[in-house]
């Protein structure tokens, strides 16, 4: 059993995209970061640098007591590990898995992170931040709509944790002025993770709490 804490948001859909993925029973528990839940100590000590999400696994394979863990990379890659699912375990397309994973994580997420910040929440209207994050927001979506053309999935032939991590930033595209349809490649991946069954219904989660 998974204690998953979460919020709505393109990193918190990581996780419950990967649980309902993998048909791993968990429980969702909220926080509500608009209320400032991430900063009470009981979170802390779960998730030290104050954001979602962070999971507990109440019964690690090592059988020692319940293990915490926040960053949403490392936290795909432990379930990944954990179940054997959704990572494949030949070295190339592990490798080139993880490379995609770890590109979503230190560039797609903190720049598409900071257009929205520009764009929608920053106190006054910064035109050289917003001006600097869309043009790197679009050069993100043409590296990855470069890299779906050429295979269909991020790691190669399967659906994975590198998918899984970037989908939901592709998800509020309309909120970084991204026009989808000026990448199709992207567009036509997207579409194809969207209606997955399990894409479905931890949206569905996302509505519902
Ligand atoms: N690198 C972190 C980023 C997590 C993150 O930015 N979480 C946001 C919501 S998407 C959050 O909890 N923000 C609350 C805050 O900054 O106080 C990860 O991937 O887990």
């Amino acid at each position: 059993m998974i204690d998953l804490y979460y919020a709505p948001t393109p990193n918190g859909h990581k996780i419950t995209l990967f649980l309902e993925e993998a048909g791993i029973e968990y429980r969702l528990i909220r926080v509500d970061i608009s209320k400032g839940d991430q900063f009470r100590p009981t979170f802390l000590a779960i998730s030290p640098n104050n954001k979602i999400p962070a999971i507990v696994d109440l019964n690690p394979d090592d059988g020692g007591p319940p293990l915490s863990l926040f960053e949403s990379g490392e936290i795909l890659l432990y379930l990944a590990e954990k179940s054997g699912l959704l990572l494949s375990g030949e070295l190339r397309e592990r490798h080139i898995t993880l490379q995609w994973l770890f590109w979503q994580m230190g560039g797609f997420g903190p720049m598409l992170g900071q257009n929205h910040h520009f764009n929608h929440f920053a106190p006054q209207s910064v035109p050289y931040a917003i001006e600097r994050y869309q043009v790197e927001t679009q050069r993100l979506y043409n590296v990855l709509n470069k890299r779906l053309e050429k295979s269909p999935w991020l790691g190669g032939e399967h659906y994975s944790i590198a998918d899984i991590a970037t989908w939901p930033w592709v998800n509020a595209y309309e909120r970084q002025r991204i026009d989808l349809a000026s990448y199709p490649a992207v567009q036509n991946w997207f579409e194809r993770i969207r209606t997955r069954p399990a894409t479905e219904r931890a949206m569905r989660k996302a509505e519902q709490n």
